[in-house]
């Protein structure tokens, strides 16, 4: 049996969906929302396995990652964030690149030679490297109005898949991927007036119209921070509203905080915490969530599952502290 494990945000959709275009396989697709990353312990895997594991942090899936090992599965892993220490395995196939400016589409973009370089370009657009993408789409020669369709192809898929649960979502990303695989080209979606980028661009502008309308809690030169309400809507825009936000003001941080369901037992008030770093200063966001106890992250972005209402002050204090 082969799995497919990976993020159900663009960049883990697309880097599947270029190795899969290559390489045709039947397999079990493992997924979920974006911050469901703990994916590899979800594969019970015996010998005769093999796995593709994309865009998940090995230093979170190490225990799983570890177990299948142990029982004889081959893995083939890629990805951009924390690693921890990588196991020495011969069945164990790591290529791991923490350059802030890849993702793991682009890391699969290099090993396939740029085969399917649109589709990295638009995946390199839905995890907010920006620059990179528009370095990379002038390089192979795109048009003006590609490049903005790729960044927003690229940006529709990555919205897809922000939401507590898979049912926050449009689609499930394994659908999603499922959608995007008949097609080999990202302008081969656009061309079709049937695709899930339609779908996706009239929700994104319902979802979005809802976010722009909430006004800033708290605004310094150091941090602007914006608390949406408890809804599924607040939960699918909070990420890329924080990447639209940030690429507006690149001199400084942003959190978008969403307000979670209340704790059932003492109906504490908690928030779902996305937290973007300057554009012009990527460091610092995962350490500062890192701080909290249920925050982690990369140094560009960030986020806290669950901050208690009390320790906004705190959060607020950390950031601009780490900034000034
Ligand atoms: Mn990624």
């Amino acid at each position: 049996m082969h799995y497919d494990v990976f993020n159900g945000d663009a960049d883990g959709i697309i880097a599947l969906l270029q190795l899969r275009l290559a390489e045709p396989k039947q397999s079990t697709l493992v997924t979920g929302v974006k911050r469901d990353i703990n994916l590899v312990a979800k594969v019970d895997t015996t010998e005769a396995d093999t796995l593709t594991v994309l865009d998940i942090s090995m230093a979170k899936n190490i225990d799983g990652l570890n177990r299948a090992l142990d029982a004889g599965a081959k893995v083939f892993y890629a990805d951009h964030h924390q690693a921890g220490d990588i196991p020495q395995h011969e069945n164990l196939d790591a290529n791991i690149d923490l350059d802030a400016n890849t993702c793991t589409a682009l890391i699969i973009d290099k090993l396939l030679e740029g085969k399917f370089h649109a589709w990295a370009i638009a995946a390199a657009y839905g995890d907010n490297l920006i620059a990179k993408a528009d370095e990379l789409a002038d390089k192979a020669g795109y048009s003006q109005e590609q490049k903005e369709q790729l960044k927003e192809l690229g940006t529709l898929i990555n919205y897809n898949g922000y939401g507590a649960k898979v049912e926050d979502l449009h689609f499930s990303p394994d659908e999603l991927f499922k959608a995007l695989l008949q097609y080999p080209s990202p302008f081969d979606v656009i061309a079709d007036s049937n695709s899930p980028y339609y779908q996706l661009q009239k929700a994104y502008q319902q979802d979005m119209e809802l976010a722009l309308a909430v006004k800033p809690t708290h605004q310094s030169a150091l941090l602007g921070m914006f608390e949406l309400p408890n809804t599924a809507a607040s939960r699918r825009i909070s990420g890329v509203y924080g990447n639209l936000l940030a690429n507006q003001n690149p001199d400084s941080a942003h959190a978008v905080l969403t307000e979670n369901v209340p704790c059932p037992e003492n109906q504490e008030i908690t928030y779902t915490v996305s937290l973007r770093a300057p554009l012009s200063n990527k460091q610092g966001a995962g350490g500062i969530c890192g701080s909290f106890p249920t925050g982690g992250g990369r140094a560009a972005a960030a986020g806290v599952n669950a901050l208690p209402k009390e320790q906004v002050e705190a959060f607020i204090e950390a950031v601009e502290s780490y900034y000034r």
